[in-house]
């Protein structure tokens, strides 16, 4: 039996953010609600690894849930934070690294001639909604069970991520007009979307879709399925909307869309350009983007929307990765192996369970086949994924504490530490029921 680690100085700075922190953190699911017990208290990471408050290490997969594709404190993107702060933090005034990094977004995102920076996924998310109901005049937005897309009012209907985790009806808090407004189906489902434009004839303003699922768990996109969304749109006049903020530079340089040539109207970014540091964008063709104040009439903003550190840690992440050609074939290596030896661990321990993987972005299910759609993946034995949860963060395996999240491969990860990883799931798998 692996011995216990000590948890003592975690526990205790817990306790202590638990009196000024709802929950003792500042994003729900990083409370380890989902598998029980107390998250571990983070103090430095490094390349694949972090140490938290008790000096335990561990290889991480949450990468802080896919910005980190470099790994931790990469020495160019900490020397580019280190010497734009040097400059000043942030000035309220254009900058010539917001167009360094747009220059960046643009020659590698296929559908994207004009971006904006804003300071989160939710952000982008939002505001690229906005611009397309301004664009078509209409109200209602499509999005898919499961699929998350931040807290925004009018998409926390049947969302992923958190809201799964926590397996909250939504949230309160969100008036029913504005719910009203969102369209639900599920992922995967063709026929579902169109009936919903034919109930909903000239009233869709844009599908919303993650072009690889990762809020709830790892779902591909099934052969076609992105394929039918931009048909329907093209019939309809509705936009599609890509939010590729986990995907972008992730599953592609160029996104999903460039994985799976399939072209967007607008597509939401996040996380990986903006290297670690609070970023999201949202862009589009020239004529679309250009609807935006103060070149046109919609309206965002954002005192730290293109802050010069945010800019500095995107541009050395982006171009850390324009420098390394083998870096997606590296990638998606990593993650087949991993794939590979969890299941063959499982399958050795007689637990059933089925990774869902793009690239370097994966999710082991405890279910016997990968799901295609939310209902599916809430069959697992979520109960299963906690105690496999536990039983990896004790053998030094930091785990997204979620059935519903990505374990993201980094840059920084290796063969000898895939393996590692693979012979902690296999101990893992065996542990029985307490
Ligand atoms: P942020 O507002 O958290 O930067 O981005 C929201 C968002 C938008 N779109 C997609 C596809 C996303 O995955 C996210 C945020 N992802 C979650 C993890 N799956 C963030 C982790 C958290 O909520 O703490």
């Amino acid at each position: 039996m692996t011995p216990e680690r000590v948890h003592s100085v975690s526990r205790a700075a817990m306790e202590r953010a638990r009196r000024v922190l709802p929950g003792g953190v500042d994003s729900p699911v990083r409370a380890y609600r989902a598998v029980g017990g107390d998250p571990v208290v983070l103090a430095s990471g490094a390349g694949a690894r972090v140490r938290d408050v008790d000096g335990n290490e561990y290889i991480d997969y949450v990468g802080s849930f896919g910005p980190l594709i470099l790994g931790h404190a990469h020495p160019a993107v900490v020397e580019a934070v280190r010497s734009a702060a040097g400059r000043g933090t942030s000035f309220g005034a254009p900058t010539e690294a917001e167009a360094e990094l747009a220059e960046r977004v643009i020659a590698a995102v296929p559908s994207i001639e004009m971006v904006r920076f804003v300071n989160s996924g939710t952000e982008a998310t939002m505001t690229a909604i906005r611009l397309a109901r301004a664009i078509t005049g209409r109200d209602l937005i499509l999005k898919f069970d499961g699929g998350y897309h931040g807290h925004a009012d009018g998409l926390l209907a049947a969302a992923g991520s958190g809201v799964a985790t926590l397996g909250l009806p939504d949230s309160p808090g969100v008036p029913a007009a504005f719910a009203a407004q969102t369209l639900v189906v599920p992922y995967n489902d063709l026929e579902a979307v169109r009936a919903a434009f034919e109930r909903h004839p000239g009233a869709i303003a844009c599908i919303i879709v993650e072009p690889v699922a990762g809020n709830m768990g790892l779902v591909a996109p099934q052969p076609g399925f992105l394929e039918g969304l931009r048909a329907l749109c093209d019939a309809s006049g509705a936009l599609l909307l890509f939010d590729e903020v986990i995907t972008g530079f992730r599953v592609a340089r160029g996104g999903a869309q460039a994985r799976y040539s399939v072209r967007p109207d607008l597509t939401a970014l996040g996380k990986i350009i903006g290297g670690g540091l609070p970023v999201g964008a949202y862009g589009g063709p020239r004529a679309l983007m250009e609807r935006m104040a103060p070149a046109g009439d919609v309206y965002q903003a954002g005192t730290l929307s293109g802050n010069p550190l945010a800019m500095a840690a995107g541009i050395a992440t982006l171009d850390a990765l324009a420098a390394d050609e083998d870096a997606y074939h590296r990638l998606d290596e990593l993650g087949a192996r991993l794939q590979a030896g969890l299941e063959a661990a499982a399958a050795s321990a007689g637990v059933p369970l089925a990774v869902g993987r793009v690239g370097s972005v994966l999710t082991p299910f405890f279910r016997p086949s990968p799901p295609v759609n939310y209902s599916e993946a809430r069959e697992s034995d979520t109960a299963r994924f906690a105690r496999f949860h536990r039983g990896m963060l004790e053998r030094g395996i930091l785990l997204p504490p979620s059935q519903f999240e990505c374990w993201f491969v980094s840059l920084a990860h290796d063969e000898a530490l895939i393996d590692e990883t693979i012979e902690a799931a296999a101990a893992a798998l065996l542990e029985r029921e307490p």
